[in-house]
This record gives C-alpha cells, sequence and structure tokens, in this order.
C-alpha cells in the first residue's frame, strides 16, 4: 500500500482509510442467492471488526501523545507509585511542587514554625504550668501563716484585757488610787498588744493581694503559653496542605482517583510522568482512565511492592498478570520497579537492598513477564521508595510522623547516602539520562506500534473466527455432507440392481408361464397353424399380465429409494443444523450480539426440491408400458419346422418339434424384452442419476459456500496482518 506516514495526523486517517479498503469489499451484492448470502455473511463479519477497529483507532487518535514523552507509572494501589513520583518531583524540581513548597515555607515562616520555636513553646508551656502550682502552693502556706499570726495576736491581746480587767476589779481602794499615776504593767502590756493587733489588721489587706497578684501572675503567664501553642498548631494545620507526600496514599485503594500527570523538565529535556489509579478495581471508570493512561504513554513501569511473578487471576476473573497482558501489550518499553519495603535505617545498612532470594523471584518475574510482553519487557529495577523520598522531603509538618521517620533515618546517614543506598540515585541517573535521550524515536515507535497492534488484534479476531469456528465447520459439514452423498450413491446402485432384478424375475415369470400353458395346448395335439396362432396368444397373454403386475414392483422399489433418499438427506440437515448451532455464531469483541452465519443447510427447500425431482424421474422408470409395447411390435416369431410330413403322421414328433419351437422362440422372445427393458429402463435412469448428482451438489454446496467465505476472509486477514507489520516497521525505521 506503501504508506506515507509524515505527520502524527496522518497515520490514524490512513490505517482507518486502509482498513476500510480491506475490509469494505463486497459491496455489490451477488444475483445469485447463495453467493449473495455468503457476501452478506462477510459483511455482517467484517463490519463487525471494522467498526471495533474505527473505535479503536478513534480512541488512540484522541489519546495519543506525539510531542511530550510520556512514561506511566502502573501497578497496583500501595505500590509505591505515587511516592516514587513525589521523590523525583522533589528531585527533579517539578513546577507544581515548587510552587507547593514556597508555599510551605511562607506559611512556615510567617508563623515562626522552626522546629526550635516549637520546642520552645512546648517547654514554656511545660514551665508556666509547673510556675502556677508553685506559687499556689507558697500562696496557700502564706495565708494560712497570716491567719496563725493573726489569731495568736489576737489570743494575746483578749487574755490581758482580760488579766486588767480582774486585777481592777480585785484592788484595794489604795491601789486603785496608786492605778491612776501609775498604770500597772499588764495595762501596759495590753496597750503593747492592742497596737500589735492594730498594725497587723491594717497591714493584713496588702499582704493578701500581694499573694494574689502572685498568683495572677502565673495564671498569665500559662494562658500566654498555651495560647500560642494553640496558634502553633492552628498554623501547623495549614502549613500541612503544603507538606512534602501531598499525592502519596494513605493505604486506602485509589481506583476511584483519575491519572495525574505530572510535567518534567531536566535540562531542557521535557517527559512526562503519569501517576496512574490502582490496578486493582475492576469498575468500568477507573479501567478507563488506565486505558487512557497507557494509551498515551511511550513507556510504562510496572512498580510491585512485592519481589514475586504477578498473579495470575481466576476464570472471569483477571489476576494481575492478564490486567499486565491486555494493558501493556502494545507498548514498547515496560521496566518493572521492584519498590522494596524498608521501614528502619539498619535494612539500608546491608551491602544490597535485595536479598538474595529476592533477586532469584525477581528473575522469575522477569522471565514471566517477557512471556507476556515479548521484547519489548525491558528488566527489574529495585529501589526502596519511601526513606528516599524521606531523604529528599524537607518540606514536612514538624512533629508528623513522616518528620520523626526521616529523623530516624537521618540520624544513621546523610540525605545523599540514604539517596544512594535507597537505589533512587541510580534510576535517577537512568531516568534522566538514556532512558529519555532518545525520546522522539521512542515516541513514533510506541505510536505507531499501538496502531499496528490495533490491526494484528483484528487479525487475531479473524483468525480466532476462521480457525474457532469456520473451519471446524467447513470440515465437519464436508465429512457429513459427503457421507450423505456416499449413501445416496449407494441407494441409487442398490436400486438399479433391484430394477434390473425385478425385470430379470418378471421375464423368467413371464417365459415360465407362457412355456408351461403352450406346451398343455400342444399336449392337446394342434396343427403346425393353430400351434403358431396359440403360442403367439400365449406370448401376448404372458406380456399383458406382465405389463399389469411390473408397475406396480417397480413402483415399490423406487417408493423405498425416495423414503431411503429423504432419511440420508433429513439426518443430514439435522447434523448440520448440529453444526451450525456449534459453530454458526461469531462474537467479535465490541459488539453486542453474536453474527449469524447465513449458510443455506438448515433450509431444505432446494434439497426438498431435488429430491422431489429425483423421484420424478425414477417415476419414469417405474413406467414399462412404453417398452412392453416397443418389445411385442419389435418382435415376430420365427416358427420353422422340419419335415412336414414327417410331422403330419407321427404327433410325438410334431409335439417335440413344437416344443422345440417353444424353446427356442421363447429364448429369443425373453432376451428380446431383457434387452429393451434394460436398455428403456438405463435409459430413463440415466436421468435419476443426474438428478441425484445434482442432490449431492446440493449437500455439498453448503460446505462450498463456506470455503468462499474462508477464502474471502482469508485474503483480508493476510491483507491487515501485511498492514500491521508494514505500520510497526515503518515506526522502528523512522
Ligand atoms: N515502609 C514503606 N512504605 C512504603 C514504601 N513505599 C510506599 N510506602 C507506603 O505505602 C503507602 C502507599 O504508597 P503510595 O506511593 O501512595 O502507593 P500507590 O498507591 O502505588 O501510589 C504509603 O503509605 C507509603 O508511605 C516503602 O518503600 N516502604
Ligand atoms: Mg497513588
Amino acid at each position: 500500500m506503501g504508506m506515507k506516514l509524515e505527520s502524527p495526523a496522518q497515520i490514524y486517517a490512513q490505517v482507518g482509510d486502509e482498513i476500510d479498503r480491506i475490509l469494505g469489499v463486497m459491496q455489490i451484492t451477488s444475483s445469485d442467492k447463495d453467493v449473495a448470502e455468503v457476501q452478506s455473511t462477510l459483511r455482517d463479519l467484517l463490519g463487525g471488526v471494522q467498526k471495533e477497529l474505527d473505535e479503536r483507532l478513534d480512541r488512540l487518535r484522541e489519546h495519543g501523545e506525539w510531542n511530550t514523552f510520556t512514561i506511566a507509572f502502573y501497578g497496583e494501589t500501595n505500590a509505591g507509585k505515587s511516592t516514587l513520583i513525589e521523590t523525583l518531583r522533589i528531585l527533579l524540581g517539578e513546577q507544581q511542587k515548587l510552587a507547593r513548597r514556597q508555599d510551605f515555607k511562607a506559611v512556615q515562616d510567617e508563623h515562626t514554625l522552626s522546629p526550635e520555636a516549637l520546642e520552645a513553646c512546648r517547654v514554656e508551656v511545660a514551665k508556666s504550668n509547673q510556675a502556677i502550682d508553685e506559687v499556689a502552693t507558697q500562696a496557700a502556706s502564706k495565708v494560712q501563716a497570716l491567719a496563725q499570726q493573726g489569731s495568736q495576736l489576737l489570743t494575746e491581746l483578749h487574755r490581758l484585757q482580760a488579766v486588767v480587767v480582774e486585777l481592777k476589779r480585785n484592788a484595794p481602794f489604795w491601789k486603785k488610787w496608786v492605778f491612776r499615776f501609775r498604770k500597772p504593767v499588764e495595762e501596759v502590756a495590753q496597750a503593747e498588744a492592742q497596737r500589735q493587733w492594730q498594725a497587723f489588721d491594717t497591714e493584713r489587706p496588702a499582704r493578701v493581694s500581694n499573694i494574689d497578684r502572685m498568683n495572677h501572675e502565673a495564671v498569665a503567664r500559662m494562658k500566654r503559653a498555651v495560647s500560642l501553642q494553640t496558634r502553633q498548631e492552628a498554623a501547623l494545620m495549614r502549613l500541612a496542605p503544603y507538606a512534602d507526600g501531598e499525592i502519596i496514599g494513605d493505604g486506602r485503594s485509589d481506583f476511584t482517583r483519575g491519572t495525574a500527570s505530572y510535567l518534567f523538565d531536566v535540562g531542557g529535556q521535557k517527559f512526562a510522568l503519569l501517576d496512574v489509579p490502582g490496578i486493582e478495581g475492576d469498575e468500568s471508570k477507573v479501567s478507563e482512565h488506565i486505558w487512557n493512561a497507557v494509551r498515551k504513554a511511550h513507556a510504562v513501569f510496572y512498580i510491585t511492592a512485592k519481589a514475586a511473578a504477578p498473579q495470575k487471576g481466576d476464570p472471569g476473573k483477571p489476576g494481575t498478570l492478564e490486567k499486565i497482558k491486555t494493558h501493556l501489550d502494545d507498548q514498547t518499553e515496560v521496566w518493572t520497579i521492584f519498590n522494596k519495603r524498608v521501614t528502619n535505617p539498619i535494612q539500608l545498612g546491608k551491602p544490597s537492598l535485595v536479598s538474595d532470594d529476592e533477586e532469584v523471584s525477581l528473575g522469575v518475574l522477569d522471565t514471566q513477564m517477557r512471556a507476556q510482553l515479548g521484547e519489548n519487557y525491558q528488566a527489574h529495577i529495585s529501589l526502596s521508595a519511601q526513606p528516599a523520598f524521606l531523604s529528599v522531603a524537607d518540606c514536612l509538618v514538624p512533629g508528623s510522623p513522616d518528620e520523626k521517620s526521616r529523623a530516624k533515618f537521618l540520624e544513621k546517614m546523610s540525605p545523599d547516602e540514604l539517596l544512594a543506598k535507597t537505589g533512587m540515585a541510580s534510576f535517577l541517573r537512568l531516568l534522566t539520562g538514556d532512558f529519555v535521550r532518545d525520546y522522539k524515536r521512542k515516541i513514533r515507535q510506541a505510536n505507531f506500534n499501538k496502531a499496528g497492534k490495533l490491526v494484528s488484534g483484528a487479525v487475531d479476531q479473524l483468525s480466532a473466527m476462521q480457525h474457532g469456528k469456520l473451519e471446524p465447520l467447513q470440515i465437519k459439514l464436508q465429512k457429513d455432507a459427503e457421507s450423505a452423498c456416499d449413501q445416496v450413491t449407494i441407494k441409487l446402485a442398490s436400486l438399479k440392481n433391484g430394477l434390473d432384478s425385478l425385470v430379470q424375475q418378471e421375464i423368467d415369470r413371464f417365459t415360465r408361464d407362457v412355456r408351461r400353458n403352450i406346451y398343455t395346448r400342444i399336449d392337446r395335439n394342434l396343427d403346425n397353424d393353430r400351434f403358431k396362432q396359440a403360442f403367439a396368444d400365449e406370448i401376448a397373454a404372458g406380456q399383458a399380465s406382465m405389463a399389469e403386475a411390473l408397475p406396480a414392483r417397480l413402483g415399490g422399489a423406487v417408493d423405498k429409494f425416495g423414503k431411503d433418499i429423504q432419511e440420508v438427506v433429513e439426518r443430514f440437515q439435522e447434523l448440520a443444523k448440529e453444526l451450525l448451532a456449534l459453530y454458526g455464531r461469531i462474537n467479535i469483541d465490541g459488539l453486542k450480539g453474536p453474527i449469524a452465519l447465513k449458510i443455506k443447510i438448515d433450509n431444505g427447500i432446494k434439497l426438498g426440491g431435488l429430491i422431489g425431482a429425483v423421484l420424478t424421474v425414477a417415476a419414469l422408470v417405474s413406467n414399462p408400458g412404453g417398452w412392453i409395447v416397443a418389445t411385442i411390435a419389435a418382435f415376430s416369431l420365427l416358427v420353422t419346422f422340419g419335415k412336414a410330413v414327417w410331422g403330419f403322421f407321427d404327433d410325438d414328433y410334431k409335439k417335440a418339434q413344437q416344443r422345440s419351437a417353444v424353446d427356442g422362440n421363447l429364448q429369443k422372445v425373453a432376451a428380446s424384452m431383457r434387452g429393451v427393458a434394460l436398455k428403456s429402463m438405463h435409459e430413463n435412469f440415466e436421468l435419476v442419476a443426474t438428478k441425484v448428482q445434482e442432490l449431492n451438489d446440493a449437500l455439498t454446496g453448503s460446505s462450498e459456500q463456506l470455503e468462499v467465505l474462508r477464502k474471502a476472509l482469508g485474503k483480508s486477514t493476510a491483507e491487515l496482518t501485511l498492514l500491521s507489520k508494514e505500520i510497526t516497521y515503518i515506526g522502528k525505521s523512522a
């Protein structure tokens, strides 16, 4: 066909045109009904395949990517696809990621959310709490001391007052007089106690409020600390959305989400990474996301957390292996990434990330993948995504689990060391080096390969139709038809023998009857003239009785033959119907119902008509009127007698001569009758045989129809195969 495919858009249009040309055969309908039916079936079958192909081509056109080298990260949920992509986004400064990280830093600075500031706040909250407790204890003891002092002073005052009253009441008169000039010591002491109490009472409020102030100060300090902490926590909440790892899953299935695309530019080399939803869901919507992603992709990383070959599914429920085969069959470059789960820095201390056992299992995995995907499968790469992510994720919410894990890993090694130990450094070199260098060729090759695979998929469908349905149907139908023909031929031969022997029997009977009758009459002494007349009469009577009996007997044989071939044909029709039920319905991917083969075998009209024709012709054979008359006409008695004189005198001699004339003539008459009868019968039989041949042709006709169908399909299949090879070749050779 010589496709000249210069622009990307051309390929789909040209492939579409080629498919139309190859599959759009037999637009004209033959006037022969059988041929027209085959053509119609062919149109149905090829039309179904073409419809499906066109739809797939449209989807390829819609989702195909010709400019940006696109790499899909494909696998089950939780394999670590997003972790890996997030790490690459940070490492390679993907635009959206850079913006998020700037936002993170801005929020962090605005709220002084450095780890030191957060720690200081935490310490202050603790300290102020402690201070409150201390102040409360102090205050309690001070209040208690104050109360105790007050009550002591008051007790003393009351005691002295009582002493003075008592003293004055009991003193002799003179002493009372002396008291007017000199107060008793007790009264002086009482005045002093009074003064002390008053001084205490005046001072007391001030001392109490002093304690209250201390209390207030401590509470205020704590309130300040707690409020700072609350603000910090609120700010941390605002920080969280900007933190590294936002695209990493929480372990729940992410199959309801669509595919996310991240654009990278590494030193002018542009490429996109697709984060494809997990393949474990079988919901049709997810499957559409996955399909569109792999249609776009020019290379695929199959990410798995298990160092084991992908699981096979159950009948009706495809496993990972089958999904890989269907989703990635038309890819030109597929790698496996084994994401080893590492939770502890100690695991990274070993000389190699992957154990010997795991390496063996990964070898098995490679073999399996190559068996599924052929030469387009590359190899496996081992790495550990999460520690690699932690090594570069410096925008993490302080105190978050990720931040704590990061600290745990960084305690043991530097970020660069971590990147090397997790296998991430070498993966990064591969990805940004050889992998994307030749991207233009890869894009072209991948897209052409997809179009080629599309066509070869149709070839597979047509081949399956041929080998699974049409061929077995044709072979079995042919076998059944041939066996039916053989049986009809045998029945025909035995009809012929049967008729011959019936005629022979009738002629034998005729000979016997005529001889017996004429012998009887000879015995009664006839002269030669009367003998001649009597002999002619007997022959005529014998022929008449034969003409009467023969048709019924011949008719019986022909009827039996009719029944026999009817049975053979009916049996064949039954078998053919069974075969059609088994093979005559063809499913085509993408079409709702199966296509029914329109092969003329379940319909008995033609065969029925032919059987009728055979019997009509056969009936001619069974009507011997014509040839019996012919026999009589052709016959003239040759009765010659030797010496008439001797006969005249000797009756015995005459009778002997007459018997001999009977024997000789009867033999000739019988031979002549047989000759004419068989000749005429065989002439008619030729007609029967011709009709039987027509019947046999009709019996084998349906398998010949199939042969035509098969050849036409085979031609389309061969042309499509060529087209698919050519497309793939052009993709490679560019
Ligand atoms: N321990 C450990 N956990 C990992 C590793 N890679 C991914 N995870 C965790 O597995 C979960 C799912 O990871 P994610 O990258 O979202 O997987 P995806 O569904 O394939 O995108 C997250 O909780 C990750 O932290 C790893 O190498 N080690
Ligand atoms: Mg994910």
